[in-house]
């Protein structure tokens, strides 16, 4: 396995990686990687010649100094993990290389990127769209692989690919999740045993929500309090947001139809945590669906 800390070299291996005629699949992480990343690189090497993870935390999507400078940074298990999983290459590079000074070029995605995470954390999928428009132009892969679990991010990646006419395929892949459901997360390491017991609450409320919606329920506003109000009252946690809104548009939606986007972001003591569901709704049906 190659591993790769400057723009340069990143950039040689994949003109030769091409020039030999293999496909390259990337997927783009920020490290401290768990059975969900690695699900990624598992259906990338379904898909190509070369399986490529990038490990960097950005600090551009971060807007709190406290939360970009306690991200966990375990370099060597991710590598080890990579390598057991069969990565050709690792994309690792210092800030210094993605952001020299005097770096001054953003991209956004506007309206997509306004309400839910957006809303409560400014600025950060500007920083997303960035760096990962920045892998894609280092790198040119064919594929490129996200995780529903960051369903906003998928979308809005999406439309950015779509907008700028970046020649690649994305592909989302569904959330690995804990056997109780917990979603996987970096992030979970922040919580104590209580806040980790009480952490279930985000996919039981989800669940709850897409029950009611296959029993019959068409009422947005009513789910939407159904989500709100069972995270309300959880010991210890706050509710960031609770939303149903159309997985094409992300705006709220007072009946349901079309492709469903059940979403919540929860603070629970350190951590800020979300999860999501999809439902493909007609009057007469509901069931889950990926993006
Ligand atoms: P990170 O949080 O490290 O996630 C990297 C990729 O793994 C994302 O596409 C994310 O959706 C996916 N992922 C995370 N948890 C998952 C789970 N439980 N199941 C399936 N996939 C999961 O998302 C980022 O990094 C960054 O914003 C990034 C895209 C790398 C840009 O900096």
């Amino acid at each position: 396995m190659r591993v790769l800390e400057t723009v340069r070299e990143l950039h040689a291996l994949a003109d030769a990686e091409r020039a030999a005629g293999r496909r390259i699949a990337l997927v783009p992480t920020m490290g401290a990687l768990h059975a969900g990343h690695l699900a990624l690189c598992e259906l990338a090497r379904g898909r190509a010649d070369r399986v490529w993870v990038s490990i960097f935390v950005n600090p551009a999507q971060f807007d709190d100094a406290d939360d970009l400078a306690r991200y966990p940074r375990p370099l060597a298990s991710d590598l080890a993990r990579c390598r057991a999983a069969g990565v050709d290459a690792v994309f690792a590079p210092p800030v210094s290389e993605i952001y020299p000074p005097g770096s001054q070029t953003f991209v956004e995605v506007t309206e997509l990127a306004r309400d839910l995470c957006g809303a409560s954390r400014p600025g950060h999928f500007r920083g997303v769209c960035t760096v990962v428009l920045k892998l894609f132009t280092i790198v040119g892969p064919d594929l490129a692989y996200f995780g529903q679990k960051d369903a906003q991010q998928a979308i809005i990646l999406r439309k950015m690919v779509d907008d700028l006419n970046v020649p690649v395929e994305l592909r989302v892949c569904p959330t690995i999740r804990e056997s109780d459901g917990l979603a996987l997360s970096s992030r979970n390491q922040y919580l104590n045993a209580e806040e980790r017991r009480r952490a279930i609450v985000l996919i039981e409320s989800l669940r709850a929500a897409r029950d009611r919606i296959v029993a019959g329920e068409r009422d947005g506003t009513v789910i939407r309090e159904m989500l709100a109000e069972r995270i309300r009252k959880t010991p210890g946690a706050a509710l960031d947001y609770a939303a149903v809104v159309s997985a094409e548009t992300l705006q709220p939606l007072e009946r349901l139809e079309g492709k469903v986007l059940l979403a919540v972001a929860v603070r629970l003591g350190p951590a800020r945590l979300i999860d999501n569901l999809l439902l493909q709704v007609s009057d007469a049906s509901a069931e889950e669906t990926s993006l």
